[in-house]
């Protein structure tokens, strides 16, 4: 180990002058072009683009500055001054980059021409554009069956590239969608149709000011969407208790100082985030949810036995909802004992949450991966909104349910159309506005993907943005598999696992990032992006492109269809030279959703898509916002081993999914490396584990593979016994590909069930 400590806890608030010094050095240090800090300045304004981190909403009232250090650290990643240009491909053969870390291959630089692999020497060659589209055009054309080829979205696709890509994918003949949100927000897509009729949020940005209690569970903002913090601060500031969920101690859910208050920084003050931080073991949401919903139900027994009025909404519940009495049968039977062991939390604090959601009038309920990413994450999600129907908390101000999207406009892709299972009525209307008959067997999601690239099926892989290979479970075997392929194609803007990974022909086709300007035959394009409250509103970029040869996604899905589909009748050029054209089309196959869309996305701020939960119109099977019963309290099978530990796979703070910035993340005290485990104390201790002494962890599953990682310094945290976290991507080794949510397909990447050993002199040397 290096003489410089890995490990340095510190106390200091989340945010602060610590946000500002990293937002300054992550612009220097890529020497990002950015003119007078204009691209910052212009992030988030109405027009200007729509920052390539989080989902996270702007607000109406743009005149503040509104970026986060993690946005910055986005925008400077991609207008970074470092290129990657076919010297730099002629210098490398492919077997010597795999060797380099992912770090290292996206700090490499923009990708500037398209590049197309070269068995005879190893190395990626030049391809003009129309090679490369020529290329793909025959590839897939020769497949024996169009359900051969896989087409990936990654979220920070545009509605308008993800339309053109849908379309362009059907007409090929193939609902085969795996999606980034395959992995992340599904439970959320197919868990709050059934409870509201819509698998999306129901809150808007202003609730955050009505709201009088906000629970926040599974989440990191601070991280992830550090945007949110100001609402939260904000909250904060006028009384509003806030209810966090979380094994681990996130800091910036303890304590925040707004980088945007001048009074808090000039004093080095900060303000105290969560008013009642409960520390859940991995994987015990539901059961906590349900110790609150049953004391809810207890409190309101005891206040009718007392002649005083009800503590439920019971005007909402008769009106709006069905399925009451089984669900609260059901809370009556489930034991104490199961919902204590399984929560790992004391009963008073239940108590304590109870209370604030029985005093609070209006109440949101925020959550992320920790709820989704869950062998029954999808039932995790329905339990939220169960807690919420209990007080008739959604559709009305300042209360609602609020999924907190990942990628920048992954809400979006789904929703003009990247979807493995397609509704009838939009297939129907898809094929009336191009003439032609979708196919309509389901395709594949990630899992089925990633299933039939293992046994073969698959043949060919195009990857619309994202790093696939680096973000799917079972990440070793995947990536030898991948070598099977007989193409894959990657559209992105840097270098990355997945362009290394590769088939027997292989592209890389580089494309423009949202913060440069898109110049097309009828002049400069903007986009559309939605957020994680439905927001559709244009981004444009305001940047000179990274390089001339780059191509804009829509441009890149309209050459690959043209190349492909050799009878096709739609103008691909058209679209291509005028993206008002492909709104327009948007239009025509959603009309209830996007009436006007060309005219509303000119009017700064956008406009909000239709969400009937919101107005209390409740889409579902009964017409009726539905109480879902969740039968125990267990999300996650126990799996019957005495040393078994949970492990969470999370995100630091310097990275953006599987682009990783740097080897620190500052908040949780970590310098210079990845390869940690945080463990309570006592865990360690009872595995004669030292502070930072190296572990190898090992996933418990019964199908006979070794799943294994090691050499991770296990560092002492304020994590509940029982649950460990560790970095994503690094441990997608441990993750099965068959440990997913049976609901949604989403792989439970925040409960492996592992085993952790110290390393002993001889696997240390084995390592
Ligand atoms: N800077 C930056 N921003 C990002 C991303 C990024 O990588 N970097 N990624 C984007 C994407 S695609 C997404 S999906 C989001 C992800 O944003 P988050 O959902 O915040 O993501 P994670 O870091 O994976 O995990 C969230 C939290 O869940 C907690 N947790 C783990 N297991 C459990 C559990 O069983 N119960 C509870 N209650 N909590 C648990 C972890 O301790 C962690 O604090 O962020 C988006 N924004
Ligand atoms: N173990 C574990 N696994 C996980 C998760 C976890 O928490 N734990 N989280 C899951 C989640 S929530 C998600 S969303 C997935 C993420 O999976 P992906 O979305 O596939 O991965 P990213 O790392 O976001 O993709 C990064 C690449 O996108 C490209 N890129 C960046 N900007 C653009 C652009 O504007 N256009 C195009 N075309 N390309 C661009 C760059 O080349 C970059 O290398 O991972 C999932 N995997
Ligand atoms: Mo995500």
């Amino acid at each position: 180990m290096s003489d410089k400590p890995i490990f340095q806890p510190n106390d200091a608030p989340a945010g602060g002058w610590g946000a500002l010094h990293a937002t300054a050095k992550a612009l220097r240090e890529e020497s990002a072009i950015l003119k007078g800090g204009r691209s910052l300045l212009s992030m988030n304004q109405p027009d200007g683009f729509d920052c390539p981190g989080c989902a996270w909403p702007d607000p109406k009232h743009t005149s503040s500055f509104e970026f986060c250090e993690n946005g910055a650290k986005a925008v400077a990643w991609e207008t970074t001054k470092k290129r990657v240009t076919r010297e730099f491909f002629a210098t490398w053969t492919v077997s010597e980059l795999e060797r380099q870390s992912d770090h290292w291959l996206e700090e490499q630089g923009r990708l500037t021409e398209p590049m197309r692999y070269d068995r005879s020497t190893d190395r990626y060659v030049p391809v003009v554009w129309d090679g490369a589209f020529a290329l793909i055009g025959r590839e897939l054309r020769a497949l024996a069956d169009p359900n051969e080829a896989e087409f990936y979205t990654s979220g920070r696709t545009s509605n308008e590239a993800a339309f053109l890509y849908q379309l362009f994918v059907r007409l090929f003949g193939t609902n085969n969608f795996p999606d980034c949100s395959n992995m992340c927000h599904e439970p959320t897509s197919v868990g709050l149709p059934e409870s509201i009729g819509i698998g999306k949020g129901t809150v808007v940005l202003e609730d955050f000011e009505h709201a009088d209690a906000i629970f926040i569970l599974g989440q990191n903002p601070g991280t992830n969407s550090p945007r949110m913090m100001t609402e939260l601060h904000n909250a904060s500031r006028r009384g509003v208790p806030i209810v966090v969920f979380n094994p681990l101690k996130e800091r910036a859910l303890e304590r925040f100082a707004a980088p945007q208050d001048p009074i808090e920084m000039a004093s080095f003050g900060s303000t105290r985030i969560a008013s009642e931080y409960c520390q859940v073991g991995v994987g015990g949401d539901a059961a906590a949810l349900k110790g609150i919903m049953k004391l809810v139900l207890e409190a309101d027994d005891a206040a009718r036995g007392a002649g005083e009025p009800s503590l439920l909404d019971t005007a909402f519940i008769a009106e709006h909802t069905d399925g009451f009495e089984a669900f609260a049968a059901d809370l009556r039977q489930t034991a104490w004992d199961d919902i204590l062991s399984t929560s790992g939390l004391p009963r008073e604090q239940l108590e304590r949450v109870a209370r604030i959601y029985m005093q609070s009038k209006a109440v949101i309920a925020c959550y992320g991966m920790g709820i989704t990413q869950h062998r029954l994450g999808t039932n995790n999600v329905q339990q939220l909104a169960n807690l919420l129907f209990l007080r008739g908390n959604i559709g009305r101000p300042g209360a609602g349910i609020c999924p907190v999207r990942g990628h920048s406009n992954v809400q979006g892709d789904r929703t003009v159309g990247i979807d493995e299972k397609p509704k009838p009525e939009f297939l129907d209307r898809l094929g009336r506005v191009f003439g032609f008959d979708p196919p309509r067997a389901h395709g594949h999601n990630v899992v089925h993907a990633v299933e039939a690239i293992l046994d073969g099926r698959a043949k060919a892989f195009i990857g619309l943005g994202g790093n696939f290979v680096a973000a799917v479970p079972d990440k070793p075997m995947v990536q030898e598999a991948m070598r099977k392929l007989r193409l894959t194609v990657a559209v992105t803007t840097k270098l990355n696992r997945g362009h290394l990974v590769h088939g027997k022909e292989a592209l890389i086709l580089p494309c423009l990032a949202r913060s440069e300007i898109d110049f097309q035959k009828s002049g400069p394009q903007s986009v559309t992006v939605e957020d994680s409250m439905s927001m559709v509103h244009a981004s444009g970029g305001l940047l000179a492109p990274g390089s001339e040869q780059l191509k804009s996604e829509v441009a890149i899905v309209c050459g690959m269809a043209r190349a492909t589909l050799t009878d096709t009748t739609v103008d691909w050029q058209s679209f291509e030279d005028d993206y008002d054209l492909i709104r327009d089309k948007i239009e025509q196959v959603f009309p209830d959703l996007f009436k006007d869309f060309n005219s509303k996305i000119r009017k700064p701020g956008g406009f909000r898509l239709a969400n009937g939960a919101s107005e209390r119109v409740w889409r579902t099977s009964t017409g009726k916002a539905r109480f879902l019963v969740f039968r125990g309290v267990d999300v996650d099978p126990p799996v019957p081993h005495p040393e078994m530990l949970r492990l969470a796979t999370i995100r630091s703070h310097d990275q953006y999914n599987t682009t990783i910035y740097s080897m620190n993340d500052r908040y949780r005290g970590v310098y210079g490396t990845r390869t940690v485990v945080f463990m309570n104390k006592d865990d360690m201790a009872s595995r004669g584990i030292a502070p930072q002494a190296l572990v190898e962890i090992e996933t418990l599953s019964d199908d006979g593979v070794e799943r294994r990682v090691s050499g991770f310094a296990a560092l002492p945290y304020d994590i509940l016994r029982g649950s460990i976290a560790a970095y994503y991507p690094e441990t997608n080794p441990l993750l099965a590909l068959a440990h997913h949510d049976v609901k949604s397909g989403t792989p439970a990447a925040k409960s492996i069930p592992v085993i952790v050993r110290a390393m002993t002199a001889e696997t240390e040397g084995g390592s």
